[in-house]
Formats: C-alpha cells, sequence, structure tokens
C-alpha cells in the first residue's frame, strides 16, 4: 500500500513566508503609531521624540529588508520630517499636521490580513483575549460571537490551562470569572499572580455569578479590573469594551486659535502648544478673528483680554453671536488679577481664565481638557446615543456635503438604506430590551465592515442610512450584500432560544441629483426589497419612479 503523503506546495510556502515577513513589518509600524500616539498625550519631551524616531528608524530598516514598499515609502517620509526640525527648532503646526497625516496612512498599511475593521486612524488589537469562566457554554458563546466581529479569542477551562496559555502570549484582555476553577476569588487571585509578572497591567473584565459585596469588587478593581458584570454576560457589551480597551484611536491634533494683539505672547503660547502636538493658528489683528474662523477648523480660542481695537470680551461676544461658533469654548488669557473682573469676563461667553505668566503644562492641560469636553459635546448633538452612529440630521446635512464633492471631483456616491425585518415580532417576542440589543449589535457590525469615509447614520428606529463615497454601484451591491449576509448568519444571544435577524437593502447611485432625490430614490429600494421577500439588497431603477 503506498502512503499518500500531501506536501504543502512550494507556492504556498512562499506565501505563508511573506506572510510571516509582512506581520514583522507591520509589527514595527504599529510600534511607531503606539509611540505617535504616547507622543501626543505629553510634552514632546527629547527622549520620547528620540523613542518615537528610533521605532521609524526601525520600521524603515524591516520595510526595506522585506521589501514592503508602502511601509519603507511612509518611514522614509517621517524620517526625512524629523530630521528636517532639528531638536534646536520646535515642531511647529505644519510638522504636527505632516507628521500625523503620515502616522494615519501608516495606520492603513499597520492593518493585518485578517484584519475587518478598515477605519482610518483606528488599529485593532493584535493580541487575542483570553475567556475563563466557570459556566463553559457562556464562554463558547461569547467566542463565537467575538469570532463574527474578528476578534481572536481562546477559553481556557482550568487554572493551569490558563496559566500555560498566558506563559505562551500574553493576552489583550482577559474576561475572567471571580471564582475561576471554583475556589472562592480564584480567578482574581489568578490575575493577580498574572499582573505582578507584567509591567504594562492587562485589562480585566471580571464577571461574578451572584456575589457582588464590595469587598469583591474593590479587590477586582485592584487587579485592573475594569468592569465587573453580574447576572449574565451581554456579548454585545463585552466587544465594544474590548474594542474600547484595546483599540489605539488616532484622534486629531487640538486645533487653537490663539487671539493676542503682542506677538511676544502669541509666539509663546503657540510654541508651548505646538511642543505638545497641538496645532495652532495665531492673529494679532483682533478685528481678523472671524475671516481666520472661517477657514480655520477651530477646537478653542485663546484670547487676550486687552487688547487695542476692542477687549476680548467684546470679541467673544461677536463670536458668540454666530451659531456655529455657539459651543467653541474660549479661554481668557491676562495678566489681569482682579476676580471680579475675571468674572465679569467669564459672564460674557468666556469659559475659563487663565492668568499670565502662566506654565507651560499649565495651559496644555486646560486646553486638552477643554478640547476633549467640546468635541464629546459636539458629538453628543451629531450622534445617537444608543448606537453612537450619526443621527438623522447630521446623516443628511453629511449627504449634501458628499453630493457636493461627488459633483466636484465626479465620484460615484453611493446612498444605501437598511431596515430591520418584521423587528416588531422580536420586540413583540424577546421584549424591548432585545430588540435594542440588535440595533446595537447591527450599528457595531457597520462601523467595523465599513470604511471611516463612509457615513452610517441611525436614521429612525431600526432604519439606517449609509453613504458610500467614491465608491460604484458594482462595488456597493457587492460590499452590502455581504454584510447581508453575514449579519443574517449571526446569531443574537437570547433566551429561551439565540435568534436570527435580517434586514433589507435599498440603494441609489448618485446622478446628479440633489441629496432629498437621491434619499427618496434609496427608500423607493428598499420598499422594492421588503416587497421582494425581505432579506435582500434592491437597487434603485429609474422606472421605479
Ligand atoms: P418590516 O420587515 O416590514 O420592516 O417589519 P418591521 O416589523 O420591522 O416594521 P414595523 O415598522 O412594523 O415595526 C418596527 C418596530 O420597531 C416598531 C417599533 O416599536 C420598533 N422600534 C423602533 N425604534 C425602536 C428602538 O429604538 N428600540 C426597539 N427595541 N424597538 C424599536
Ligand atoms: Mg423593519
Amino acid at each position: 500500500m503506498t502512503e499518500l503523503v500531501v506536501k504543502p506546495s512550494t507556492t504556498s510556502q512562499t506565501a505563508r513566508l511573506k506572510d510571516h515577513f509582512a506581520q514583522r513589518v507591520t509589527n514595527r509600524a504599529r510600534h511607531v503609531i503606539e509611540c505617535w500616539h504616547r507622543l501626543n498625550k505629553e510634552h514632546w519631551s527629547k527622549q520620547w521624540l528620540a523613542e518615537f524616531q528610533r521605532a521609524n528608524e526601525k520600521l524603515l530598516k524591516y520595510a526595506e529588508r522585506f521589501k514592503q514598499q508602502a511601509h519603507s515609502d511612509i518611514a522614509r517620509q517621517i524620517s526625512k520630517v524629523l530630521q528636517d526640525f532639528n531638536e534646536e527648532k520646535a515642531p511647529n503646526s505644519d510638522v504636527i499636521r505632516h507628521l500625523n497625516d503620515l502616522i494615519i496612512k501608516l495606520s492603513y498599511t499597520a492593518l493585518r490580513k485578517g484584519d475587518t475593521s478598515i477605519e482610518i486612524g483606528s488599529i485593532p488589537t493584535s493580541k487575542p483575549v483570553y475567556i475563563g469562566l466557570n459556566h463553559f457554554s457562556m464562554a463558547t458563546k461569547l467566542l463565537k460571537q467575538m469570532e463574527y466581529f474578528g476578534l481572536r479569542a481562546k477559553v481556557f477551562h482550568t487554572h493551569d490551562e490558563f496559566m500555560k496559555g498566558f506563559e505562551n502570549r500574553y493576552p489583550a484582555v482577559i474576561v475572567i470569572d471571580v471564582d475561576f476553577g471554583g475556589e472562592k476569588r480564584a480567578g482574581i487571585e489568578l490575575i493577580n499572580n498574572i499582573q505582578a509578572q507584567i509591567e504594562t497591567p492587562i485589562p480585566i473584565l471580571f464577571y461574578c455569578d451572584e456575589d457582588d459585596n464590595i469587598l469583591t469588587r474593590l479587590e477586582a478593581a485592584r487587579a485592573n479590573g475594569c468592569e465587573f458584570y453580574t447576572h449574565g454576560l451581554e456579548a454585545g457589551h463585552v466587544i465594544e469594551r474590548i474594542e474600547q480597551l484595546t483599540r489605539i484611536t488616532l484622534n486629531d491634533p487640538y486645533r487653537v486659535l490663539i487671539v493676542d494683539d503682542s506677538k511676544a505672547q502669541a509666539y509663546f503660547t503657540q510654541s508651548t502648544l505646538n511642543k505638545a502636538g497641538i496645532i495652532t493658528q495665531v492673529v494679532t489683528k483682533p478685528l481678523e478673528v472671524m475671516d481666520v474662523l472661517e477657514k480655520f477648523d477651530t477646537d478653542l480660542i485663546i484670547m487676550d483680554m486687552y487688547m487695542p481695537d476692542c477687549n476680548g470680551m467684546e470679541l467673544s461676544k461677536v463670536i458668540r453671536q454666530q451659531e456655529k461658533y455657539v459651543s467653541i469654548p474660549i479661554i481668557y488669557l491676562s495678566a489681569e488679577g482682579d476676580i471680579d473682573k475675571q468674572l465679569v469676563a467669564m459672564g460674557e461667553g468666556g469659559d475659563d481664565f487663565l492668568t499670565k505668566p502662566i506654565k507651560p503644562r499649565h495651559l496644555i492641560m486646560t486646553v486638552r481638557n477643554r478640547g476633549e469636553r467640546a468635541r464629546t459635546l459636539l458629538s453628543r448633538m451629531i450622534r445617537d446615543s444608543l448606537t453612537g452612529l450619526y443621527n438623522h440630521t447630521y446623516t443628511l446635512q453629511q449627504l449634501q456635503t458628499e453630493v457636493m464633492r461627488a459633483e466636484e471631483y465626479e465620484h460615484p456616491l453611493v446612498f444605501a438604506m437598511i431596515d430591520i425585518d418584521k423587528f416588531k415580532s422580536v420586540n413583540d417576542t424577546y421584549g424591548h430590551p432585545m430588540g435594542d440589543r440588535v440595533i446595537k449589535s447591527l450599528a457595531l457590525f457597520l462601523k467595523q465592515r465599513l470604511r471611516k469615509t463612509d457615513t452610517i447614520g441611525r436614521y429612525g428606529g431600526e432604519e439606517f442610512a449609509i453613504i458610500l463615497p467614491n465608491t460604484g454601484q458594482q462595488a456597493a451591491v457587492g460590499l452590502l450584500d455581504d454584510i447581508r449576509e453575514h449579519f443574517s448568519q449571526m446569531k443574537q444571544p437570547a433566551h429561551p432560544t439565540d435568534l436570527q435577524v435580517t434586514f433589507s437593502c435599498g440603494l441609489a447611485m448618485f446622478d446628479g441629483s440633489n441629496g432629498e432625490q437621491l434619499s427618496a430614490q434609496a427608500d423607493k429600494a428598499l420598499y422594492a426589497a421588503k416587497n421582494g421577500g425581505r432579506n435582500c439588497v434592491k437597487v434603485y431603477q429609474a422606472s421605479q419612479s
């Protein structure tokens, strides 16, 4: 009898080797991104800048050795920018902007083959998630759900298995029972043991069946427990939390407008902020402020109190009279020490008052805190609270903008509407909270499968809208149908049995019409999809009107 041995073909071996090398370069790229992320949370200290530079040099070396053209091009450009501003010279806004753009480009190339997300400036973790739960069926269910969302996870059944897994490879996050293995608090003990062996603690999501007394919660928090779930695990929530904990999100640098008639003071403020990776624009003639606001996308204004043509309070009043600038924080910077006068100034549309001379660290912290709050507020205004997607109003505004862009650049544009099928019966059978979970789960799924440049909105209850710029009809249908197919296969965990939900989708190609017409066309196509039996994607045909 001849034995049949199946050998891997040479081509597949070469392909695997190539993948292996590509992955090593990808890891270097991720390190550069991490360094950049850290740099922008603090000062651009010499030490951290040097680390960033070293990480980039390593990336360049690996990318050249393994012939990864896209990576080596970006690394070379980063290294050129870094060379151009030597250590004597402080980084300016152009440098920050340029580096940030390059890092965002790098974040595209840093995605791995298996990564499902293609969001710009957002890198999913490459490390696995470890699960140790006493209820094995709960663990396996969670594992399945994670796989749907492209997260790599591993389930362990015993303490020893878990430790072996840990020694083999560190996980990104651990989901564990506080009593893992059966003994009281054995899970927390195991985690304490693990955390003691490593430098940066791993985020832990604890689960506890019944006991949620404060002492256990305290112990869990001390072991770097970020969540403490009780009475059942909701997979959607766990996955969302893991995403938050592991994703490096590259926020755009803050953009600050400095209004000060004193050039020396303005440039001092500017260089202080630039050294913290904050983009600035200076206005020394207060009357020019409105023109500059039009062009410079401002997160925050730093305003001198006393200037020759008008004072800071008057100028703030004028700025605040315009609806679109109402939410931009204004921080006064002045030598004025009189608290009463400071209070009056705050009443006139200012948000904070900083007294000169100000410590650079204090200035940077104030800008970062105010900037973050302003961005959060803005996002509340334009986002839906259940899903975090854009709300109806903003989605329509965005559609107008994209229609104008498509016209100007002569790009194709697709507008799609999605509606969950027979959703009323989900609510009726499983209850409203379960319905909400399904809506959230579809939102998360769409976020993962679409590009950052696409707009995803929650149009109404169980209805979503998607704008796909620069996308042709065939590509859009292929993509949406693939999403439809995968979503329909997902098992939504529920009692007494899991449920599967489908959606229908209607899409329309931009053909010179306006946003309203485009949205009406997509709506008609959606109607046709519902009539055509649901769980399908239909394209608007002119004959439908
Ligand atoms: P079809 O396949 O034709 O779309 O049928 P359907 O049942 O999905 O459509 P219908 O318009 O009859 O019902 C939609 C239901 O969605 C009615 C409403 O109570 C529910 N709904 C709307 N918004 C929400 C929400 O935020 N949460 C939950 N749980 N239900 C919602
Ligand atoms: Mg519906």
